[in-house]
Order: structure tokens, then sequence, then C-alpha cells
């Protein structure tokens, strides 16, 4: 049972590389039609405008996010939004420092998972110097350790129909809950990590305890906070108001918000 299980997750891993692949030779090929257009041209001159479709062209699929060193630290790094979700149930968890809380993967995966924070912790960490950077016009560099998002999706073994991965967090602005998603590239990007620590100390609360998104190429409003839920999709239309995330849903922030 246990090796169709890993065989299965193999798999998994070997058809995403060999799309990964062959995305890439596509990727060059588009790339140097792209450069000799000048209406193309244009259009990325418009930045803001860049579609989704356009910034997957222009941007390595794996290109890294630029990364610090500990000099390079923001000495303060400010919280934003909400900073303590109001329901109870998370509040009690907050206070037993989420000993008993429990990370739910599922939606279109094979093995839907509920992860303790000592599992989460106790797997393999990556740790990486960011900048952050707000739409409201602020940024902070600073350190990030926690669980490849990729790993984990690897062990929850991803249907073949999943495209997106939603967040589903513990906080609401008036009913509604906070969730962001992102793409199977994102997600499986090496700098896209479930942060369980910060800065060489345990997430707080107001940056996003016990589980906050880095996806380090994202503008910080993808990088959702007191993620509850993590849930592969096969459509977004489906989640929420259909637009992939909060803000996108409230006030039409882009949601493929790359940087
Ligand atoms: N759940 C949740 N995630 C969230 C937010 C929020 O209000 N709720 N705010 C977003 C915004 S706009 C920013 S800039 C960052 C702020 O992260 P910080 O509090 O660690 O600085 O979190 C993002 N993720
Ligand atoms: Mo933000």
């Amino acid at each position: 049972m246990s090796d169709d299980l890993t065989s299965a997750g193999l798999d998994r891993r070997r058809l995403l590389s060999a799309i990964a692949v062959g995305g890439g030779g596509l990727l060059l090929t588009a790339c140097d039609r792209i450069n000799a257009s000048p209406s193309v041209q244009k259009l990325l001159g418009a930045g803001n405008d860049l579609t989704f479709g356009a910034q997957r062209l222009v941007t390595a699929r794996d290109a890294l996010a630029p990364e610090f060193s500990a000099a390079e630290m923001s000495p303060v790094f400010r919280t934003n939004g909400n900073t303590l979700p109001a329901s109870p149930e998370y509040q009690a968890h907050a206070a037993a420092h989420f000993a008993d809380w429990r990370l739910v993967v599922d939606g279109a995966v094979n093995r839907p998972m509920k992860l303790s924070m000592a599992q989460i912790r106790a797997a393999p960490r990556r740790t990486q110097i960011t900048r952050h950077d707000c739409v409201e016009g602020w940024s902070a560099i600073g350190q990030w350790t926690g669980l490849p998002l990729g790993l984990l999706l690897k062990q929850a073994q991803l249907r073949h129909d999943a495209r997106y991965i939603v967040f589903h967090c513990a906080d609401t602005f008036g009913s509604t809950p906070y969730y962001e998603s992102i793409d199977l590239i994102d997600a499986f990007h090496p700098q896209t990590i479930l942060a369980w620590g910060m800065n060489g100390q345990t997430l707080s609360v107001g940056h996003g305890a016990p589980l906050r998104l880095r996806a380090e190429r994202k503008l910080g409003y993808k990088l959702a906070k007191f993620v509850m839920r993590v849930e592969a999709v096969p459509d977004l239309r489906a989640v929420q108001g259909g637009k992939g995330g909060y803000w996108e849903d409230a006030i039409g922030y882009q949601w493929f918000a790359g940087i």
C-alpha cells in the first residue's frame, strides 16, 4: 500500500517536471518572437497592464526572488491587514500555542491530510531572507523559515485535475473570510513555503501564526496569514467570489500580482 502511494507520488513529480521541461522549450521560442515585436514591446512598457500570460512569458518559471544577507534585514517589520483573527476558536488555539491545532490539506488530492505543528516543524524546512512589498507603499526585509509547499503537495498527491492551490485563513473582513490562491508553478517554486518561523523566532500572531504563505515573487496581499486549510482545486471560479482571493473579489486587485 505505502509502496503504491510512493510510486504515485513519484509519477506526479515526473509528470510535473516533464511539463516544466516542455514549458521551458516553448518559453524560449515565444520570447524570441516577442522581443522582435514592437506591439509587444509597447505592451511590456505598460507595466501594470501586463496580463498573467504575458508575465509568465517574460518570467522564467523557476526564477528566484532576490535573497538578502542577515545584515540587510529591516530592524522593524510592521504588521498589516488583520493582526488577530476574531474567532474564539482561533484565539483558543493561539493561547495554547497551536498544540492541538491541525492544518487541513484537502480538495483535489488523493491523500487528504491533517498535520500538527510538531509534524510540520519536523519536516524539511527552507529559510530565506527576502523583501516583502505591500501595494500600500511599504517594504521590509525579513527572514522566513517554513515547510516547502511543493513537499506538502507531493505528500498529499495532487489529483491530475488540480490546477490551483487555495489558502483559507482564520480571519475575516466583515463576515468574509480572507483567502488567497496561486497556480501550480508558484506552488512548486522553491521559495514558496508555509512559514512557521520569522527572524529566527516562532511566527507571531500578528505576522500570521501558526502558518503564513511566503511566495516571494508575489505582492504582500497574496501572502496569506493564519492559514488553516490548503485546498487544491481544478478551478477558482467555484471558490468564494470566484476571483482567487479576498482583495481580488472585493476591489479588483490583480490575481497574478507578480513582482
Ligand atoms: N489572512 C490574512 N492574510 C493577509 C492579510 C490579511 O489581512 N489577512 N493582509 C495581507 C497584506 S495586504 C499584507 S501587506 C501582508 C502583511 O503581512 P505582515 O502583517 O506580516 O506584515 O499580509 C497579507 N496577508
Ligand atoms: Mo499589503
